[in-house]
């Protein structure tokens, strides 16, 4: 065989072991060495193979670095082909995650045996895929077409049990899986199991299952919008009540290969490596170990204070959470209640799951309880003075070496540290809104954080479910830096003639979440109106960018939290609904400035708005404050709504061209206002040199 994989006759049942680690992807090595097994096996004496592996996890998968190489044989449709006509028992022998390739080796064995804490499942459809190894039609022939479905076009796992329910496992065992499927392959052996083919058993797709592909075809097209994998999926679906087993095999994988050379696959794997690029701090030594922390310390029971402490309570942390009145932290308390509250009404979480969440959270409003936590996360009003003060009441009361981080969105983490006598403690934690539900976290770096303490930062993000991104020191880090030109641009085109409806559905037809004029009545336009009354007239910038939200501000409409802002808001149903007075507004607003009203095109609207992002992104990368581009993508996609079919704001223009995303930075430079448009020198530079900005790293 080959160093990825071993084949040894144990009596009358053959073993077969893969061994590639960290996950036994089916890598080229593990291909050819799966398929002379199999001829070894077919040539000897034994009766049964087992297929099993070494470490900690069953095939997860196609090795999905080795796609847009050229192939090398054997492919994975072709091994299958081998071990489906093997003239032996097959019995797979599943542990950890058996995920897409893997299941579908294992689904086109004889017999699956799994361990109890096993999971398997077909999750393709996430990076833009779909299972092209047979896994569109062994499935639906095994469990029927609803379950085939909701397994392929979730691609969440199953556990082993549930995959027993739904006879895709044959049986579940706990203990030594090896022994145990030795046993079976000797049981079946004796008594002469037949050879069972999921590609031989019949499958009668009814009216019902043709009706559900449809409706889900339906419900798709908004849950997935603009996704071309998930329609691909059903389109295999259907053809497996239509077509004959080798037709719809055919379908299958000209379906999987559209999807292979789809720019949504790529971007979707980009962003499936991109996010585990982003844990990997180059700056910090390989041998550094992040401190413990077991207790933590929340300052500010608000919303987002709340939201913070739910994170650590349901990653079993004790949280000690502060604030200035036992009123003022029952109130916390209550309104985390009332979040759990609604996820046990939604059958999301269990009753004891929400007492042991609660139970890890200690409400307080003395910062003398903090003295013995190994964390504070300060989440108080964002001014700086205000937060300076709390900073060096924490320094003086927290145990030597505790970490004092702020949730500050904004403010200078270096003078934060200032004023305290540990600034190498002290660092930026920034969490979005809602902290329970948004699972992105920027850890940002002072200039005298230690590498231990954002080491410690980025792992506890990662413990309590956040993709951390580590971002250096700069007004708005990364995420809310970019944000304030993308909303520039959204506010010009308002003021220069689109309406809210146009750009907020050009923005959502492009993949973006939600609008950015949606986002702002989500938000509040109050919050940034209260923002720029502390600015004078030269630091608030082009009154063009402000002066219709301010209008509509003073008009009381504040957005959602008012009924009203750029839109008029349905108060049963929060329908989002065009209003006339606002377009009043706006028009009356634009007259105020002597602003003519223009066409101005839906294309024009996403490019000027992805393109500022991505032009700011780069200023950002070649600054040093992300030490890559696939960072400044996993914080748009995990913070902002940006899509992940897209791939990031960086990963989107590389997609369409550096030298061509310049082009029409250039276009816009010179129409529209210039000083909103001085092009990043790195997108200057990559273009005349056509090097790329996913190997970008500052010197
Ligand atoms: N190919 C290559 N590398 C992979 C990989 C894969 N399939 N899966 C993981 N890795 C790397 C990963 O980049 C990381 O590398 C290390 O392994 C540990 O991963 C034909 C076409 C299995 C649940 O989508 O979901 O089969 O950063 O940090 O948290 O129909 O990895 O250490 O250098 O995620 O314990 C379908 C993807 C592929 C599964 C383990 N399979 N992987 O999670 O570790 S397409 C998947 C995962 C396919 C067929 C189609 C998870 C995991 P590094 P990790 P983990």
């Amino acid at each position: 065989m080959n160093d990825a994989v071993s084949y040894e006759q144990q009596g009358a049942v053959g073993v077969i072991t893969v061994a590639n680690p960290p996950v036994n992807a089916l890598s080229h090595s593990v291909r050819a060495g799966i398929a002379e097994a199999l001829t070894a096996s077919a040539a000897d004496d034994t009766q049964a193979v087992v297929l099993c592996c070494d470490g900690r996890t069953f095939i997860a998968g196609a090795d999905i670095t080795e796609f847009g190489k050229p192939p090398q044989s054997p492919s994975l449709p072709d091994l299958l082909v081998q071990l489906d006509q093997h003239p032996k028992l097959t019995i797979a022998a599943i542990h950890g995650t058996a995920l897409g390739g893997g299941f579908e080796v294992a689904l086109t064995c004889n017999y699956r045996l799994a361990v109890n804490t096993a999971k398997v499942g077909l999750p393709e459809v996430k990076l833009g895929l779909l299972p092209g190894a047979g896994g569109t039609q062994r499935t639906p022939r095994l469990a029927g077409i609803p379950a085939a479905i909701e397994l392929i076009t979730s691609g969440n796992p199953l556990s082993a049990e549930k995959a027993a329910s739904m006879k895709l496992i044959d049986r579940v065992v706990d203990g030594d899986l090896l022994a145990a499927a030795m046993s079976y392959a000797e049981e079946l052996a004796q008594g002469d199991a037949p050879l069972r083919r999921a590609s031989a058993l019949p499958l009668d797709i009814s009216g019902e299952d043709r009706q559900l592909i449809e409706a889900t075809r339906q419900r798709l097209n908004k849950k997935t919008r603009g996704e071309h994998a998930p329609q691909r999926i059903l389109d295999c679906l259907l053809a497996a009540g239509e077509q004959s087993f080798d037709e719809a095999l055919a379908t299958e994988r000209s379906q999987f290969m559209a999807c292979l050379s789809d720019p949504q696959s790529a971007a979707l794997r980009h962003m499936f490596f991109a996010e585990r690029a982003a844990a990997k701090i180059d700056s910090l030594p390989r041998n550094i170990e992040p401190t413990a922390v077991h207790h933590v310390g929340i300052i500010g029971a608000g919303t987002m204070g709340g939201g913070i402490a739910m994170c650590f309570a349901q990653a079993g942390i004790r949280v000690t959470l502060v604030d200035m009145s036992d009123e003022a932290v029952q109130a916390g308390i209550d309104k985390i209640a009332g979040n759990y509250a609604i996820s046990v009404k939604r059958g999301r979480l269990s009753e004891d799951q929400v007492a042991g969440f609660m139970a890890n959270i200690t409400p307080s409003s003395r910062y003398s309880d903090l003295a013995e936590v190994d964390l504070v996360i300060e989440a108080v009003f964002e001014n700086l003075a205000v937060k300076k003060e709390v900073f060096a009441e924490l320094d003086s009361i927290c145990k030597p070496g505790a970490i004092l981080a702020s949730n500050t969105s904004y403010q200078s983490i270096d003078e934060i540290a200032a004023a305290t006598s540990r600034p190498e403690s002290v660092l930026g934690m920034h969490f979005f809104s809602p902290a329970n539900v948004m699972k992105l976290l920027e850890v940002v770096q002072g200039a005298a954080s230690s590498e231990s303490v954002i080491a410690t930062a980025m792992a506890t993000g990662k413990k309590i479910g956040k993709v951390s991104v580590l971002s250096g020191m700069c007004y708005g880090f990364i995420g809310n830096r970019m944000l304030r030109h993308y909303g520039r641009e959204a506010a010009l085109c308002l003021m220069e003639g689109a309406s809210p409806r146009q750009i907020d559905s050009a923005m959502e037809h492009w993949g973006m979440a939600m609008g950015p004029l949606a986002v702002g009545d989500l938000a509040g336009l109050d919050i940034g109106y209260k923002a720029r009354e502390q600015l004078s007239e030269a630091q608030k910038g082009d009154p063009k960018t402000y002066i219709i939200a301010d209008r509509l501000v003073e008009a009381g409409r504040f957005g959602q939290k008012s009924g009203a802002g750029y839109y008029r808001y349905d108060p049963e149903t929060r329908a989002r609904l065009d209003d006339p007075v606002a377009l009043e507004i706006i028009d009356a607003a634009r007259g105020e400035l002597g602003m003519v009203p223009r066409d101005i095109s839906d294309e024009e609207i996403v490019d000027r708005l992805t393109l500022a992002l991505a032009n700011e992104g780069a200023r950002i990368l070649e600054e040093g404050i992300a030490q890559r581009a696939s960072d400044i993508d996993v914080v748009y996609c995990y913070g902002y709504g940006f899509p992940r079919f897209r791939g990031g704001p960086m990963h989107n223009i590389e997609a369409r061209g550096i030298a061509e995303s310049v082009q029409r930075l250039r276009e816009f430079q010179s129409t529209l206002d210039p000083d909103n448009w001085q092009i990043a020198s790195l997108l200057e530079d990559l273009a005349a040199s056509g090097a790329g900005l996913a190997d970008y790293r500052r010197d």
